[in-house]
């Protein structure tokens, strides 16, 4: 097989500066889930660029934060794997906040002895001024040497294409590793878990969506075309099922309807979603658990 630029890209940064957005952005397809809370993302989620002589494969990571519960050390863990196991590192701040611990956090983790090009990306200009823009390069220039500085909008594309094309530059010449029609990795029942999850974030607030994991159990292509889907969401307490639930059911229905219609669009067929509720006692901190609930 000829050969084309190839290789591992590694979106890193605190949580919320935007490294799903970006993920999606560049990968033309949602893979992530996203949302305005920190802490959405707790996996590894690939996805492929495809370009006529390249191919980027890009990792998006949950974001650097201080440890905490066996949950939070998993999600650490997976940062720590990809920092350490990819070509290239984007590091992603947030313009629109100061710098902070977090944003240290993961520059700790980015060893310069390691090799790896470090590029910056400074995300969501769109919310502020060139000023301040070339304030944080200023900052952040001083305490570290990168090889690409890039003043990007996750959400609007802007600086995206200037960004990938240094990556490109950037990656060694390899045979393909995924095959052109492949995307991503992940399972479908993962993904569509993860669209549940996405729906628990938006719909509610607190510590909730921090306390809810879901799995899928189920998935059944009926006769008529319709696809059956169970789900099961698992909280902490017995308080929180109650939330989750709502009065009456209203928050599991308007749950189970947006993460509907998103499945829909994502299978392109009807979708038929059942979704439990079960309480797992403490699961954020029991690594069995965890495991089970596939933080493995
Ligand atoms: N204005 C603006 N908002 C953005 C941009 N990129 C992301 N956002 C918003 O920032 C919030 C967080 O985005 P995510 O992509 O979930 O951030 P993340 O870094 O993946 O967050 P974690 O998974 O929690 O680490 C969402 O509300 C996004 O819509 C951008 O370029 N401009
Ligand atoms: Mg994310």
């Amino acid at each position: 097989m000829s050969q084309i630029r190839s290789g591992f890209v590694g979106i890193l940064g605190r949580p919320n500066v935007g490294k799903s957005t970006l993920l999606n952005k560049l990968c033309g397809e949602k893979l992530a889930i996203i949302s305005a809370k920190p802490q959405t993302t707790r996996n590894r989620i690939l996805g492929v660029l495809h370009n006529p002589g390249s191919q980027i494969i890009f990792l998006d990571t949950p974001g650097m934060h201080e440890f905490g519960k066996a949950l939070n050390r998993y999600m650490q863990d997976v940062i720590t794997g990809v920092a350490k196991d990819v070509d290239t590192v984007i590091y992603m701040v947030d313009v629109t906040r100061e710098h902070g611990r977090e944003d240290n956090l993961t520059l700790e983790l980015i060893s310069p002895e390691s090799g790896i090009p470090v590029l910056l990306a400074v995300n969501k200009i769109d919310r502020v001024s060139g000023g301040q823009v070339q304030e944080r390069i200023d900052l952040l220039t001083q305490r570290c040497s990168f090889d690409g500085i890039f003043p990007i909008s996750a959400l609007n594309g802007k600086g995206l294409e200037q960004m990938v094309e240094c990556v490109t530059g950037l990656l060694p010449e390899s045979v393909p590793y995924f095959p052109e029609d492949m995307v991503t990795d992940q399972p479908l029942g993962f993904q569509l878990a993860e669209i549940v999850r996405e729906k628990l974030f938006d719909l509610t607030d607190q510590e909730v969506p921090y306390a809810t994991a879901v799995v899928v159990e189920d998935i059944s292509p009926r006769r008529d075309g319709l696809i059956d889907v169970s789900a099961m969401i698992y909280v902490e307490r017995e308080t929180q099922k109650g939330i989750v639930i709502g009065k009456g059911g209203r928050v599991l229905r308007e749950v189970g309807k947006a993460a509907r219609k998103d499945m829909e669009n994502l299978l392109e067929k009807q979708v038929f979603l059942e979704l439990w509720v079960k309480v797992k006692k403490g699961w954020t901190d029991r690594e069995g658990l965890l495991r089970q609930l596939g933080y493995r």
